[in-house]
């Protein structure tokens, strides 16, 4: 039939008003609501020529295999580590994510975590609400911004982001990356180590993935000492999760604030039982306004894709377009 609409699979659910654009365009198949996943993946397995992902639903070689016309996955989330980008770009697939939309958002709520963190302002409040000033003022802070060298972990758009809010505060900052990026005024450290022994916080903003797989270790924490604050807006997989428990227990490290787990949305009860560290839900771009631009970007790349524009923001394992046309 001529004018039928063409088929995406949506693992992961989306905003509503994104589930409905994606209706405008194509037939919808939804993976997570349906009863039976594997029954409805075999029956539409053939005809299947998009995915539309959210929330880290894994598309990997073994889905991704089953759909022999699929053509394109658009990832909500400018981290894609729960595609498997390398395995589509072998094999003639694009994947696009959604950069730049959400940078300014996930620095300003770096910020935000970094000074709560380092002045205990959710403690405070916890304080405030039990009626506890009533009877003393609230301790003063073991720890303070003024006078810290910042390491950034990773100097791509929002690591840039962060270091620009950073240096406007008058703070010294520093950064480690594979290679120095271009264009910037940081001290690049090709030692991740060595870093983490010249600064008192580490902030970290790479993507998840094998390549960055508990980066931060037990040897990274120890060089951050006994004053050191890690920030991590990343994803939970770049630190090792029990060795950083271990070093706040021991007091290696002096706090941490967290916005991403290696097992979200499961956060350790190690962690939870912490009162002097500060822990975010994966908040990083989650305001209506930014979750909307990302959400929209996710359409306008599929959307493009049909009309035969090719995608608007396909990542850097699958160039677009393809390499050698
Ligand atoms: C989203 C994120 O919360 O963009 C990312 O990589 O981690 C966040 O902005 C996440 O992608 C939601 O699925």
């Amino acid at each position: 039939m001529k004018n039928e609409k063409p088929e995406l699979l949506l693992a992961g659910s989306m905003m509503q008003y994104v589930e409905d654009q994606l209706e405008d365009i194509f037939t919808v198949h939804r993976l997570a609501k349906a009863a039976k996943g594997e029954a409805l993946l075999a029956e539409i397995a053939p005809r299947v020529r998009a995915i539309a992902t959210a929330g880290g639903a894994p598309v990997d070689a073994a889905l991704m295999q089953k759909l022999p016309k699929l053509e394109i996955v658009s990832n909500f989330g400018v981290g894609y580590d729960s595609v498997d980008a390398k395995w589509a770009g072998a094999h003639g697939i694009v994947v696009t994510n959604t950069p730049d939309v959400l940078t300014e958002e996930v620095a300003d709520t770096t910020i935000g975590l970094l000074i709560a963190t380092v002045r205990q302002l959710p403690q405070a409040e916890r304080y405030l609400r039990a009626g506890k000033w009533l009877e003393k003022p609230f301790p003063l802070t073991a720890a303070t911004l003024r006078d810290r060298t910042i390491g950034i972990i990773g100097m791509g758009r929002i690591g840039k982001a962060i270091a620009k809010r950073l240096e406007a505060f008058g703070l010294a900052v520093v950064y480690h990356s594979r290679r120095p990026t271009s264009g910037v005024p940081w001290r690049h450290y090709p030692d991740l180590i060595a870093m983490a022994r010249d600064v008192d916080v580490l902030i970290v903003i790479v993507p998840g993935g094998p390549a960055t797989k508990n980066l931060v270790n037990r040897d990274v924490l120890e060089a951050l000492g006994p004053n050191g604050i890690l920030i991590n807006i990343a994803r939970g997989s770049v630190v090792d999760e029990t060795a950083l428990i271990e070093a706040l227990r021991s007091k290696k490290i002096l706090s941490a604030g967290l916005d991403v787990y290696v097992e979200e949305p499961r956060v350790p009860k190690e962690l939870i039982d912490m009162d002097h560290i500060v822990l975010l839900p994966h908040v990083g771009s989650a305001s209506i306004h930014t979750r909307r631009a990302m959400g929209q970007l996710v359409v306008d790349n599929l959307k493009a894709w049909v009309e035969g524009k090719g995608p608007l923001t396909p990542v850097p394992e699958t160039p677009w377009p393809p390499k050698g046309r």
